[in-house]
């Protein structure tokens, strides 16, 4: 195929970026054109306060980096977007419904029991293979609807979807993403109608499901405009979505009439769906050269796992609170969300707030680095460590529960974090293998994580085993292969593992190897 360029919007939880990647069959780069924090807002609301998404302010910087996209590159082929899972918002008539919760937000303690009330939690695992982590959408529906939300919407959209659907009109579920709502059941890849019925949730609040690689639709002719990219001339109309209602259901004439190549040039920019779960992007560029791998996606969360073809769904799975997340090609993201880098993130916020310093990462790793004294660790994935706050206090409190020294510096809580992270990934790969019979040689770790040498070392410690660092933004790079593939830059039947087999030789990740 030609080789030609795409835009990647990745919306991280802590920050944003619009990059270019220029893809061909041997040809692999990419390009930042825009990067943005992304700082959640707590907004009073009466009860108390509300956690939320400055979901505006997101799009807004979306679209600037993709104008400086579209000025740099006229002859840009598609844009794709990802973002962080789980979180969406609620939408009437098309126009949405305040604003998104964060996943952080606390609104779901009371929805848990709620939805255990209708339906076990054996049952869930059963029917829908997901982790259980309080904030999955569908508690999140379920606090929206004893708060009176939910009766007032005709639709909802992830929060990939409704930047695809400001930009298009056109509402839909990409799959991947959806597989992280606790409401698709993982074998048939739909949304299971008998859990909706027994939660209460109309079916159609949620759109149809879509396929990475589909294309979306094509910007609406306004925001063509905004961004200084050429309008489609005639062909399918853009904003068809908005018939009757949110429209969503019929807005997409079938997701089937969506395949093939996005052959956008021409005839105006396309958003073309990709795996709109940042985990499901980053997956699809891990740079394997062994097929007995494991990976770590590393950044606010660590998750965890192999890929696999089909879903594994056991009751040893639930209770190692495993995940079965859909994968792009119809391949199994079975892994665990066991905690992240959050936990030193929000540390460093709170001490930064305490002396009024900034703290430089890269000088607080090495401090941590030269830590000899043995520190305790904790369970990282202790619930208490969710919500936003005093991370040391909570870790020096797990400790102290425990009859456990609690570390006292600040480098010392960094270590103890690290080292609480390495000993749960030892433990979640070992599971991972056991579980669903596969066989581990290497461990990649993926995302801004990756840059960590000292928790690449202790993994590779912990685990006995070879770990691959690399690349950092390993979700942007899956974000524009898969949008590649569709517009046929790289050959539009190429498989997962030569897309990957390009990531390897146009990314070469840092290697550690276990101390003994
Ligand atoms: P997310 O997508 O969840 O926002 P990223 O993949 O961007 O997360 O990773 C962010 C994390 O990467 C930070 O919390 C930080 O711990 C780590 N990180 C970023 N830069 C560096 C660096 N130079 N050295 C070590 N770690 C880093
Ligand atoms: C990582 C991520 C992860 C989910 C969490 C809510 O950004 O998408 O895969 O578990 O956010």
């Amino acid at each position: 195929g030609e080789r030609g360029v795409v835009a990647a919007v990745d919306l991280g939880a802590t920050s944003g970026r619009v990059m270019l990647g220029r893809v061909g069959p041997n040809e692999l780069s990419l390009r930042s054109v825009a990067r943005f924090a992304n700082e959640p807002v707590r907004l009073y609301e009466a009860s108390g306060f509300g956690l939320h998404w400055n979901i505006v302010e997101l799009y807004r910087s979306a679209l600037a980096g993709l104008r400086t996209a579209v000025r740099e590159e006229p002859e840009l082929a598609s844009i794709g977007v990802d973002s962080w899972a789980v979180d969406y918002a609620l939408l009437r008539g098309g126009r949405m419904l305040g604003v998104p919760y964060h996943y952080r937000d606390d609104r779901t303690s009371a929805a848990v029991a709620d939805v255990h009330e209708r339906i076990s939690a054996e049952e869930l695992y059963r029917r829908t293979g997901l982790q259980h982590l309080p904030f999955n959408t569908v508690f999140q529906l379920a606090a929206d609807r004893a708060s009176g939300d939910l009766a007032l919407a005709d639709g909802a959209l992830l929060i990939p979807d409704l930047i695809g659907y400001w930009l298009t009109g056109v509402g839909a579920a990409e799959i991947t993403n959806a597989s992280t709502t606790g409401l698709l059941n993982p074998s048939t890849r739909a949304w299971d109608a008998e859990l909706l019925h027994l939660l209460g949730i109309a079916p159609a609040l949620l759109p149809p499901l879509i396929e990475p690689g589909n294309v979306l639709g094509g910007l609406l002719p306004d925001v063509a405009e905004a961004l200084g990219a050429p309008r489609r001339n005639g062909g399918r109309a853009s904003g068809l979505g908005l018939a009757g209602g949110l429209g969503l259901a019929g807005g997409l004439g079938g997701a089937g009439g969506l395949g093939g190549g996005t052959g956008s040039r021409g005839r105006g920019l396309s958003v073309v769906a990709v795996g709109s779960h940042d985990t499901a992007s980053a997956v699809v560029a891990v740079p394997v050269t062994s097929d007995e791998f494991a990976y770590i996606s590393s950044g606010t969360w660590s998750l965890v796992g192999v890929e696999l073809e089909q879903p594994v769904i056991s009751e040893a799975g639930r209770a190692a609170n495993f995940t079965n997340e859909g994968g792009v090609d119809g391949r199994v993201r079975f892994l665990k969300n066991v905690s992240g880098l959050w936990l030193l993130s929000e540390s460093v916020r709170t001490w930064e707030r305490e002396s009024g310093a900034a703290i430089d990462l890269t000088v607080l790793l090495a401090q941590a680095a030269a830590v000899t004294a043995p520190v305790s660790e904790f369970d990282a994935a202790d619930e208490r460590f969710i919500a936003p706050g005093d991370m040391p206090a909570r870790i020096a409190a797990w400790c102290v529960e425990r009859g456990l020294a609690a570390p006292q510096t600040p480098a010392e809580f960094t270590r103890s974090i690290l080292q609480s992270l390495a000993a749960a990934y030892a433990t979640t790969i070992e599971q991972a293998a056991e579980l669903s019979g596969s066989s581990i040689r290497v461990i990649h770790i993926v995302g801004g994580g990756s840059q960590n040498g000292l928790l690449c070392q202790l993994t590779a410690d912990r685990t006995g085993r070879t770990v691959l660092a690399g690349p950092v933004e390993a979700t942007a790079i899956g974000n524009v292969l898969v949008q590649a593939r569709a517009a046929g830059f790289v050959g539009a039947d190429a498989s997962l593992e030569s897309l990957r087999a390009l990531v390897a030789t146009t990314f070469a990740p840092v290697r550690y190897e276990p101390r003994r």
